[in-house]
């Protein structure tokens, strides 16, 4: 749709804006089952986003981070947060779900689309899946499918606030139809495997894919 030529400038602006809105909850809102459905089975509700880690919580500064992209990619790279702010933000609203059986709804995201990324580092053909490390050297395997979706962040705010440092703050991974150890926090790296591989706790007995509309919890 184009704005009609005759609305004053600003208010083009403002429909400009809103529509944009429309497209990225569209998105979101067809990748999400049905309402009635809304929360996966074995999950419970909770109004409050609990902190769950190895319990180390690395002091990582906006100065000193940076994201370091390599492995079976036509161009490795190297964003420093300033290289991150540089790239297209997105918002989105997206539910979360723990596999230790808790789940929150309609938590409003800030973040780059790892589709921007994979525009610039180019995975090759053979690439089948990504191994994330937090600073924390926490390790996760996703297969390449579940970043190319819209509502998958390289996430920096949450609720309109920079991310806590509890919750991985500066910058997260956010793969939200996922359970949410997929989800690195304090993420660091992404290495692309043309081979899958065990992350931390795919290592100790969890699921390797972790869709929770499957209650993929445990292998
Ligand atoms: N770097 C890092 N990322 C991590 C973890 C971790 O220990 N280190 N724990 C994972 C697990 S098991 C869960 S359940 C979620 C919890 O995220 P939260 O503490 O923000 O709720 O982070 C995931 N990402
Ligand atoms: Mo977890």
């Amino acid at each position: 749709m184009t704005t009609p030529p005759n609305l004053p400038p600003n208010i083009q602006k403002l429909v400009a804006t809103k529509e944009k809105w429309a497209e990225t909850k569209r998105a979101i809102v067809g990748g999400q089952p049905e309402t009635a459905n809304r929360l996966p089975p074995g999950q419970r509700l909770v109004k409050e986003w609990p902190v769950l880690d190895l319990g180390i919580h690395p002091t990582v500064s906006t100065a000193e981070w940076s994201l370091t992209v390599g492995g079976a990619v036509a161009h490795p790279i190297r964003w420093t947060f300033d290289d991150l702010m540089a790239q297209e933000q997105i918002d989105t609203v997206s539910d979360i779900h723990c596999v230790t059986t808790w789940s929150c709804y309609d938590y409003a995201w800030r973040g780059v689309r790892f589709t921007t990324l994979l525009d610039l580092v180019q995975p090759a053909a053979e690439a089948t899946h990504v191994m994330f490390r937090g600073a924390d050297d926490y390790t996760v395997n996703v297969p390449l499918d579940y970043l190319a979706r819209p509502d998958s962040l390289i996430a920096t705010h949450c609720q309109g606030q920079p991310l806590s440092k509890e919750h991985g703050g500066p910058v997260r991974g956010l793969i939200p139809v996922l359970y949410l150890w997929k989800s690195a926090k304090w993420m660091v790296e992404m290495t692309f495997l043309t081979k899958d591989a065990p992350g931390f706790w795919e290592q100790r007995g969890y699921h390797d894919i972790g869709d929770p509309w499957k209650e993929e919890r445990y292998r």
